[in-house]
């Protein structure tokens, strides 16, 4: 132990190499034998610029930062594999749709949108999530979010919408969120919007986990069979472990809390492997369906409900494996709308076709030059042969003299030269042969013009819950906007979606007038059925697996308690944690000492699904002042979360203030096995919702 932590020498040999591998060099390759001690003139100096040690070091080091994402700079990415259960040979010539039970590997970015790299998990956002599947035609990205709308229609207007979301540009603030006036005031002015504003004020922005979030391509997209028939598509991802969101509060106590919250729960999934899996589903329909639908199947501002066209699973991505290196894999990995295979084709979604130049131009910013297809978690795996050369960085030159095309070597005199690659009608992507006529215009289509009605036909189908804690988000968004008049224009557009929720936001943020209503209807607006897919609730789990339970113990806590619910929790598929005042852990009635995961204040209940505090009668008396204690049970309260208890915590239940209040959701678990099993299974219902409807009467 001395040997090895030996730093009289200023740490420079507190490690010995075991062997010649384990030598460290310079980039160049030369040995190092200090890494420590700059070169100098005397142990005291003056530092020699001569030290190439040392200036290769920080000059590497100088450098190691690339431009952030301008949007979705926050990600995490992981690796997986796409598996085909259904072939559709019908609708599309892509391989990656035609071999049954062929694996091809995938990479996944999960990320918010408006905050940068630093910024944390849940702020509300809408989540990007885009997968990279390296088919054996070559990569096919798939970038969407976890949301199948968007706020435009046309990508001329993204800068704004972005500028607008981000931080002010005079003041730098607020980050990684939309609550300030930049935001609602240039969305207020884009009723196109206004079916986004929707979802996002839904609780679809504050997601629990990227495991428990749909996914969505958004746009219509082609799918061509080897007949070259088109049919149009919208891909979805539905995730095995169903949806669940936390309630704003819980949220805003994460972020303080774990600001990793995402990404460590993925880690931690795919470490324990519990790997993560989402169908991918498609909405097929052909242009008789789209010329008698009654939205544009090109605004991306609008969805096909899913009762209407009906979404056929086709497939499996399963996420198994975490990143050996976070920045060549999650940072540099470069996601394409353009990287489509042959049997899949774009759409004249004006979006899309905006979103198809911009991809490709950030990246070249981004990575540096036009090389970055040769980074290794942006390479095809299947084989790429071109005569494309040079720039910088470049690794794959070809060898040989024929970098040209058309080319006769391989014939006559140069018949031993290899004469390089050749185009194929046959096996090439063609594009699909739609026709195109038209005029130049700048103008938007009269067929995008209807922005309210799937609003609210989304708001309709929400459940109580739901429409409360949108009316909520709404009004916690306006509340920190300073202007009146952009407050009011926004009550002015929810007076169109659904009278009730503009008098909600109106009276939450203190209007003592309803606004007229904005003058932007430009068409009539259509009375949509409700769509029960559109709710997160109505499309819950019903099972606690893939969750996690908090246990708290100190104490003398009954052990037979707490091992019953590790038990019936592993039992459900679900993790359990064990939180005590000090990360020792706690002394169990038997005696023995419970390690812990989490002591009480680094582990709050707001970072688990359900909790149970188990506590000895001593102990239920002495946390009772503790006030970490008392926000643990308070929090889980509060978020309507499940509570299983024994009676020993009385004390402290009665000075968190919810003694007196218990209702279903707590779950006296003293009787041990059959109780503990009974209380995981009651939280397969996630969260005790009715206890938000008493708190509001
Ligand atoms: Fe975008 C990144 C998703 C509209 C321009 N976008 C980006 C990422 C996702 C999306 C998931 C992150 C990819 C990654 O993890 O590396 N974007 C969407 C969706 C949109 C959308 C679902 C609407 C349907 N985006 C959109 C428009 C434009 C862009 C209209 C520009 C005209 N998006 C970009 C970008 C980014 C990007 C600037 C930033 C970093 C990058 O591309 O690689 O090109």
């Amino acid at each position: 132990m001395a040997d090895l932590f030996d730093l009289s020498d200023g740490g420079a040999n507190h490690q010995k190499p075991q062997d010649d591998d384990h030598v460290m060099t310079t980039a160049q390759g030369h040995p190092v034998a200090d890494d420590q001690n700059w070169l100098s003139a005397g142990p005291r100096g003056p530092q020699l610029l001569e030290d190439q040690i040392a200036r290769e070091k920080i000059f590497h080091f100088d450098h190691e930062r690339i431009p952030e994402r301008v949007v979705h700079a926050r990600g995490y990415g992981v690796h997986g594999h796409f598996e085909l259960k259904k072939a559709i040979p019908q609708y599309s010539r892509a391989a990656i749709f035609n071999q049954e039970g062929v694996k091809v590997p995938t990479f996944t970015r999960f990320s918010t949108v408006a905050g940068n790299k630093g910024s944390p998990d849940l702020a509300r956002d809408v989540r990007g999530f885009a997968t990279k599947f390296y088919t054996s035609e070559g990569n096919w990205d798939l970038v969407g979010n976890n949301i199948p709308v968007f706020f435009i229609q046309d990508a001329i207007k993204f800068p704004d919408l972005i500028h607008a979301a981000k931080p002010a540009p005079d003041r730098g603030f607020p980050q990684a969120q939309t609550a300030h006036d930049n935001f609602w005031d240039f969305i207020s002015l884009s009723p196109e919007a206004m079916n986004m504003v929707m979802w996002i004020m839904s609780d679809r922005t504050i997601p629990r986990s990227f495991r428990f979030m749909e996914g969505f391509g958004v746009h219509t997209f082609r799918l061509v069979n080897a007949e070259g028939k088109a049919h149009f598509v919208k891909f979805h991802w539905k995730p095995a472990l169903g949806l669940q969101s936390v309630v704003w509060n819980e949220a805003l106590k994460v972020n303080g809390m774990d600001p990793d919250f995402h990404r460590r729960d993925m880690w931690d999934a795919i470490d324990a492997g519990d790997y993560p899996q989402w169908d991918l589903g498609i909405q097929v329909f052909d242009e008789e369906f789209a010329e008698k639908f009654e939205f544009d199947v090109l605004d991306a501002t609008k969805i096909i409900p899913e009762e209407q066209v009906p979404v056929e699973i086709i497939g499996t991505l399963t996420l198994d494996a975490n990143v050996d290196n976070f920045f060549a894999e999650t940072e540099q990995v470069a996601f394409c709308t353009q990287n489509i295979v042959p049997g899949i084709d774009h759409s004249d979604d004006p979006l899309l076709q905006g979103r198809n130049f911009s991809y490709l131009d950030t990246q070249l910013k981004r990575l540096g030059g036009p090389n970055f297809t040769h980074l290794p978690i942006n390479a095809p795996k299947c084989p790429v042969r071109h005569f494309q050369q040079d720039g910088h960085m470049a690794m794959h030159n070809p060898k040989g003299r024929v970098n040209y095309e058309p080319n006769s070597w391989g014939s006559g005199d140069g018949a031993d030269v290899d004469p390089g690659p050749r185009a194929s009608a046959e096996r090439g992507f063609q594009s699909y042969p739609a026709e195109i006529s038209g005029a130049k215009v700048r103008e938007r289509s009269p067929t995008f013009a209807d922005h309210y009605s799937q609003a609210r036909q989304f708001y309709i189908s929400q459940t109580p819950v739901e429409q409360t804690h949108m009316g909520n988000a709404l009004t916690f968004e306006l509340s920190k906007v300073q202007r009146m008049d952009i407050r009011k224009r926004m009550v002015g557009h929810l007076r169109h979606i659904d009278e009730g929720l503009a008098q909600d936001v109106a009276d939450g943020i203190g209007l003592t007038e309803l606004p007229d209503k904005v003058p932007f209807a430009r068409k009539p607006i259509t009375d949509l059925p409700e769509s029960p897919a559109l709710s997160i609730l109505k499309n819950g789990p019903d099972s606690f697996k893939g969750r996690k339970l908090g246990i708290y113990i100190a104490e003398g806590a009954d052990a037979g308690v707490v091992k019953a619910l590790q038990q019936a929790a592993k039992d459900a598929g679900a993790m359990a944690e064990i939180i005590a005042p000090h990360v020792a852990g706690a002394k169990l009635s038997d005696g023995k000492l419970m390690e812990a995961d989490e002591k009480i204040d680094g582990g709050p209940s707001v970072v688990y699904d359900a909790v149970a505090v188990v506590m000895g009668e001593e102990s239920g008396k002495r946390y009772a002042e503790d006030k970490p204690s008392i926000d643990f049970v308070n929090d889980a309260f509060a978020h309507a979360k499940f509570v299983a208890y024994v009676p020993a915590v009385q004390p402290l239940f009665e000075n968190a203030g919810v003694w007196s209040r218990r209702d279903d959701g707590f779950v006296d678990v003293s009787s041990g096995k059959d109780a503990a099993a009974s209380f995981i299974e009651t939280c397969g219902k996630l969260r005790f919702w009715d206890r938000e409807s008493v708190k509001q009467d």
